[in-house]
């Protein structure tokens, strides 16, 4: 294995060539604006090397807050009105801000977690005063979340496109799409096999080998969806009204549930009292969790937001549910034991984004196969909160020795660790820093 050092030296030269000055890209040409969890994994491993920038990346996020609470998945680089703010018109929502243009949905809301690591690495007076700057803005997003997301008081948040959370293509979404929201038009394209006519108009696909990314039939999917949204102006009860595809997601209710904890950690370093509607909707989350655990097959799933179907396709967000820290013992020994299951999600290079034994599985089809760093990080984070601490070693090893033998990938073969997808990614090269430094001093962290 490379070294440490050169390692981290590497690592910093992949974020320094992203950095924007105020945000980091995720990678130039293929994603050139500033990504919500990208800029959270993001800080997390620039707190290492540059704790003021690593807050300047939040920050530039926060000041994008919706007057809503909710905090947008993309914030377009550049000036207003281009080719891809364009796409979204964030402009026609009242509450998205003036001079900032935006998405117009949110994504996993890791934000507590990295404002507290980030936080970690500046001196007692900063932090301090840093924490209570940011709080009332995380607050507000975690209000938010319940109120326009919860509209059942059910303890989940829902999600209205597969974009929020984080997983694009990921099968159980794609599955429940392909079966009952593909408009007519898109149908048509998959029937009448016009693809090779859409291909033209894609731009990844340029960059990137197609192999790599998802099918066009599944992009065209997933900007359907889009433009549905933006006819109703990303207004959740004109959404919702209409029945639109509603989903309340495992990966990012695991997420949210997690830094819901930090929230309030935060809330008593500072001695803030947490309101008591926040406080009954946060307990109440935990014990919704395990309503998505199927005691058959012995995983959690995602479920419909209206007939509260389970979305039973096993997928990597199964092992990321440990990272919300209320798993019960038995199950997380039953997840354990899927991590460890060579035809799950333990081959060579592991964690795999599906089990490689799905019928789904690609093992350089974005989110339908490789390994990603990420959901590495959340997972050894998991491992750890729930005491299986060889585990999250060993993984947190050979995440670093794949990336280290490889480079800093969007993702790879988990069977072989062939890179993927875009290269010089940065959360990549920032959770490369992150644990590195876990490995130098374990007690960091813990
Ligand atoms: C859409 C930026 C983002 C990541 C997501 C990943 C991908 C965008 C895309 O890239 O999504 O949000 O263009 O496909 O799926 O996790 O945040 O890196």
């Amino acid at each position: 294995m490379q070294d440490m050092e050169e390692l981290k030296q590497a690592a910093a030269t992949v974020l320094q060539q992203n950095d924007r000055e105020t945000f980091t890209v995720p990678a130039e040409p293929l994603y050139p604006h500033q990504w919500l969890w990208d800029s959270a994994f993001i800080a997390i491993g620039l707190r290492h090397i540059n704790p003021q920038r690593a807050k300047t990346e939040l920050d530039q996020l926060f000041k994008a807050q919706w007057t809503n609470g909710m905090i947008p998945h993309v914030i377009h680089a550049g000036e207003k009105r281009t080719r891809d703010s364009n796409v979204w018109r964030s402009w026609m929502n009242p509450h998205a801000p003036e001079d900032i243009s935006t998405s117009g949905i949110t994504q996993p809301p890791i934000l507590a977690e990295a404002v507290v690591r980030v936080a970690e690495s500046l001196d007692d007076h900063e932090r301090k005063s840093w924490l209570k700057q940011v709080y009332p803005v995380l607050e507000r997003y975690h209000m938010w979340l319940y109120t326009e997301r919860d509209p059942h008081n059910e303890g989940l948040a829902l999600q209205i496109h597969p974009w929020e959370t984080g997983l694009d293509n990921t099968p159980p979404w794609m599955r429940e799409l392909h079966d009952h929201q593909l408009p007519l038009w898109v149908q048509s394209v998959k029937s009448l096999r016009l693809t090779p006519l859409f291909n033209l108009f894609r731009n990844d696909t340029k960059i990137i080998p197609a192999h790599q990314r998802m099918s066009t039939v599944d992009a065209l999917a997933l900007y359907s969806v889009q433009r549905r949204l933006r006819r109703k102006n990303y207004d959740i009860n004109r959404i919702l009204a209409h029945s639109l595809f509603a989903i309340e997601d495992l990966t990012f209710n695991a997420i949210f549930i997690r830094n819901n904890t930090i929230l309030r950690d935060i809330a008593e370093e500072i001695q803030q009292p947490i309101g008591d509607e926040l406080k009954g909707y946060m307990e109440q989350s935990e014990e919704a969790l395990q309503q998505l655990w199927d005691p058959y097959s012995g995983q959690y799933y995602s479920r419909e937001f209206v007939s509260h179907k389970m979305l039973k396709e096993s997928s990597i967000a199964t092992l990321v549910a440990l990272y919300a820290g209320v798993v019960p013992e038995e199950n997380a020994d039953q997840l354990v034991k899927l991590l460890e299951d060579e035809h799950m999600f333990g081959p060579p290079f592991p964690v795999p984004s599906m089990p490689v034994g799905s019928n789904w599985f690609q093992e350089h089809g974005y989110w339908q196969g490789p390994t990603w760093v990420n959901t590495n990080w959340l997972i050894i984070d998991g491992l750890e909160r729930h005491g299986y601490k060889d585990h999250a070693e060993a993984l947190t090893q050979s995440t670093l020795e794949m990336i280290a033998e490889r480079g800093f990938y969007e993702y790879f073969s988990p069977l072989d660790g062939s890179p993927a997808g875009a290269e010089n990614f940065s959360w990549t090269a920032a959770i490369a820093i992150d644990l590195a430094n876990r490995i130098e001093s374990p007690s960091l962290d813990t």
